[in-house]
């Protein structure tokens, strides 16, 4: 006769399960509350407190944690030496172990949990058993969800056994369960658990300010399959990391319709995303490569898409535009006029969706609402044997706090579009200049190798539109020749982060060249 054991915190489908079980002549045996439920179903059933000859004691911390039912685990049935001390020790095999945790995670979830609580709801005799079993996988099967309860049930009663290409497929996720349950309890030590902690745990107040935590645990759960990555010969996935609040960024968005996301698209969308949060008014951001070409804000959202197209009608074709209003239908009705691949909105009007839904291709995304600029958590970037974690950029660009540095101040009306143009450099790549005038973009200068280049590109396809328009620089200039060049323009004011060696140059040409010149004191470094 094969043995289960039983132990399962979740006891959805159990009793079907179980009952399947004993019907296929299986020995039953569980811990106190599971015992409880099967029992009182009619299935026949044993305690463990019973068979290891050993009450459940403190409480319920020690209910499994016994020689009895570990060595029933472990043993490995082709090593007689193994058999024969389980003989003589009056010791039974289990050849199925069904475990599901205490719910850790939806514990430190909860509003007002106290450090106990949490602590108490860390499972020890559960992830010790499904190890135990995963180990011993060859002559084991471990059941960690009750997910896999009808598929292991149907093998059982198909073929009386499981196969090893089944128990190994357990085994694995064995582990990656109880590895995700170990790295919860870690996330949450290494972060709110320190509020909670008692008082002389805590680490003593007016000591150095804490850096980033000793120890971050990444978990990552595969969202989706991407149909490859970069390119068509890259594998590609999306995975959702867990403990991230939900709906957070691109990840809470929903698709309505349209083609399947690409690896690209995500990215392009995570970055347009962010960018249209940053706007109070209604804003319409176009992104191509992860850069803007074509940023706008307007009194109604149709007027700053619109202006968000026009700002650079070549680039934004086959690009990606996120607005921070809902999409109604006399913005679709522009949308759909060229190809895109992309809309992202907090939602769509039933007739946005009408008109947007005839395209077939064009993927929808609605984020809900939007809530203010930046994200929860670090931003992580994978290097060769290792990964590079910061803090998100979300320094508060508060004009209160820029200093005038030019004998000119910034011309009436120009301030607002001075911080228009000082968002939307935060944005992007490195080295950064923006040139915008009345509240869109007229020119971005991207990704360039030096500054000059930058600026010369965002100048020039602004044209004459630079004429009284402002320019942002998302670093300082280490040399005057961006000031000519945007005066030679037009530029009527300059907005700059200060703190190169060389910033007098640059103010004493401002100065002569009649260009208003203000400093943020912050960079906005984006590689
Ligand atoms: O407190 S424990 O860590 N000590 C144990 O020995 C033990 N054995 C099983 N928790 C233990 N369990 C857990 O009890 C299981 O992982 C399962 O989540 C739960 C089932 O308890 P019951 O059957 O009494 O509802």
């Amino acid at each position: 006769m094969k043995r289960a054991l039983i132990s399962v915190y979740d006891k959805t489908g159990v009793v079907e399960f179980a009952r399947g079980l004993a019907d296929l002549g299986w020995e039953i045996l569980s811990t106190g509350g599971t015992h409880r439920t099967l029992a009182g179903a009619g299935v026949p059933v044993r305690e463990v407190a019973e068979v290891a000859g050993f009450p459940e004691i403190l409480g319920g911390r020690v209910k499994t944690l016994q020689p009895q039912i570990h060595a029933g685990i472990l043993a490995v049935r082709r090593n007689p030496e193994h058999m024969a001390q389980l003989e003589q020790h009056g010791i039974r095999p289990i050849d199925l172990v069904v475990v599901n945790l205490y719910p850790f995670r939806e514990t430190v979830a909860r509003p007002g949990v106290t450090f106990e609580e949490a602590v108490e709801q860390i499972d020890i005799g559960g992830p010790t058993m499904i190890r135990a079993a995963a180990k011993n996988w060859q002559d084991v099967g471990v059941v960690v969800s009750p997910e896999r309860y009808p598929q292991v049930l149907d093998e059982l009663r198909r073929t009386g056994d499981l196969s090893p290409a089944t128990r190994f497929a357990l085994m694995r996720e064995a582990f990656a369960h109880t590895a995700a349950y170990d790295a919860a309890i870690s996330r949450w030590l290494e972060g709110p658990a320190e509020a909670l902690a008692p008082a002389a745990a805590r680490p003593a107040a007016g000591g150095e300010a804490p850096g980033l935590p000793a120890t971050i645990t990444v978990v990552l759960h595969k969202a989706q399959d991407l149909r490859y990555g970069e390119n068509p010969h890259q594998k590609a996935a999306f995975y959702r990391m867990e403990g991230e609040p939900a709906g957070a960024g691109i990840a809470g968005a929903v698709q309505l319709h349209g083609k399947e996301l690409s690896y690209n698209n995500i990215q392009d969308a995570h970055a347009a995303l962010e960018l249209v949060k940053e706007f109070d008014r209604p804003a319409a951001v176009a992104v191509k490569h992860t850069n803007p070409c074509g940023v706008a804000v307007a009194q109604r959202i149709a007027e700053a898409y619109q202006r968000a197209h026009d700002a650079d009608p070549v680039s934004i074709f086959g690009g990606i535009v996120a607005l921070n209003r809902d999409c109604d239908a006399e913005t679709a009705a522009e949308l759909r006029k060229i190809f895109l691949e992309i809309v992202i909105a907090p939602g769509f009007t039933d007739e946005a969706l009408a008109i947007l839904t005839r395209k077939k291709d064009l993927r929808l995304l609605a984020t809900g609402p939007l809530g203010g600029p930046g994200l929860p958590g670090f931003d992580l970037r994978r290097v060769g044997g290792g990964v590079l974690v910061q803090e998100w950029d979300t320094a508060g660009d508060d004009p209160a706090t820029w200093r005038t540095v030019t004998t000119h101040a910034v011309p009436e009306g120009l301030l607002e579009d001075l911080l228009f143009a000082w968002k939307v450099v935060k944005h992007v790549k490195s080295n950064a200049i923006v040139v915008a005038g009345g509240g869109r973009t007229l020119g971005v200068g991207a990704g360039q190798t030096n500054r000059i280049d930058a600026a010369r590109f965002a100048l020039s396809r602004a044209g004459q539109a630079a004429r009284g328009a402002v320019l942002a620089s998302d670093a300082f200039f280490p040399f005057p020749d961006v000031v000519e060049a945007a005066a030679e323009a037009g530029i009527a004011a300059i907005v700059q982060p200060g703190g190169s060696i060389r910033d007098q140059e640059s103010i004493d040409r401002a100065n002569a060249l009649g260009v208003a010149m203000v400093f943020t004191g912050v960079r906005h470094f984006r590689h």
